[in-house]
């Protein structure tokens, strides 16, 4: 270890020194425009900051150039095939972002609530709005029947009427609608308002787990750094009410393969919940079903609105259908 730290000490230095090797004085306050009067200062340290830790890498390593180019056709293709945001769930970024949420509400004392876990790339605005019930699958595909209900709740346990879930959730072959363009638009996908009680309920099929584009870019990385590119089945939520802090969730199948080892890292153990596999005859024919399904309850609770932490509300490029 001390070795390592000299060594990465040394090459610091050793940086330092190439960098005045250069004719340009100067070199890094000029890379970030810390030397111009214009621009934006926040992002010149942060631009700064990144260049040079990049150089120190190249430098740690003795990145070679054609590794270096590799890596700027690697950034090209992931633009081109829109992998970003799928990379940076892959990379561990999207996890990151939670735990810094999560520690910013710890440090203002907000406690309890149901955990947060990534938003995702695949969410569509607009879906379909529906009051305290809805179907999801509007496809013809065959699964197994889901039904998913439960109670919108705030922190101390009083029920939030005229919340918004908004559900989303792949297909059995672990596509996304709109994303997935062999499914209809806004398949799987709904905006439930909760009733008077803070209750919601959908009728849906069962997603099979996700798996990264196998000739996508995201996978080409992850395959050559000896990970694999998938997610247990889930169903995602955004909850949301005046009043409230927005609340990004997902829950987790139960016996899934991939339970504890999502490529994306979003498992959480409060967002396992049971799953009942339903074989009475008379509950099917109740239902109107001729097989067995999967019953899933799930309450959410959501804080309060609270000046002293940062909105949940996350700024970012989404799709949107036509
Ligand atoms: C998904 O369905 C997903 O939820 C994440 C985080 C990344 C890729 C696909
Ligand atoms: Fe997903």
């Amino acid at each position: 270890m001390t070795n390592n730290l000299s060594q990465h000490m040394g090459r610091a230095a050793v940086i330092d020194d190439l960098l005045k090797t250069s004719p340009i004085p100067n070199l890094m306050d000029r890379i970030s425009g810390l030397d111009q009067p214009g621009g934006d200062p926040r992002l010149k340290q942060i631009v700064g900051r990144v260049v040079g830790d990049l150089f120190k890498t190249i430098e740690e390593f003795d990145v070679t150039p054609a590794e270096f180019w590799s890596a700027v056709s690697y950034l090209t293709a992931l633009g081109q095939s829109n992998e970003g945001g799928l990379l940076a769930a892959g990379l561990g970024f999207e996890h990151f972002l939670d735990l810094r949420f999560d520690e910013k509400e710890r440090q203002a004392g907000l406690a309890g609530g149901t955990p947060r876990t990534i938003e995702g790339p695949l969410w569509l605005a607009d879906a379909p709005m529906e009051k305290g019930s809805a179907r999801l699958d509007q496809d013809p595909e065959v699964g197994e029947v889901l039904f998913m209900h439960g109670q919108v709740r705030d922190t101390d346990g009083n029920p939030v009427p005229h919340a918004i879930v908004d559900v989303w959730h792949a297909n059995t072959k672990g596509g996304y609608s709109f994303f997935d363009t062999s499914q209809s638009p806004y398949n799987l996908r709904r905006q439930i308002e909760t009733d008077a009680e803070g209750r919601y309920r959908f009728r849906s099929i069962l997603p099979a787990g996700y798996g990264c584009p196998p000739d996508g870019p995201t996978q080409a990385l992850l395959t050559a750094i000896g990970r694999h590119g998938n997610r247990p089945a889930h169903v995602h939520f955004f909850v949301s009410a005046p009043g409230y802090r927005k609340l990004t969730t997902q829950i987790n199948i139960a016996g899934d393969e991939y339970l504890h080892d999502d490529f994306a890292f979003a498992t959480r153990d409060e967002l396992i919940p049971g799953v009942t596999r339903n074989e009475d005859p008379d509950a099917m024919r109740e239902n109107g079903l001729n097989g067995p399904f999967t019953e899933i309850q799930f309450d959410f609770a959501i804080h309060r609105e609270t000046a002293s932490v940062p909105d949940t509300v996350v700024v970012r490029d989404h799709a949107k259908a036509a």
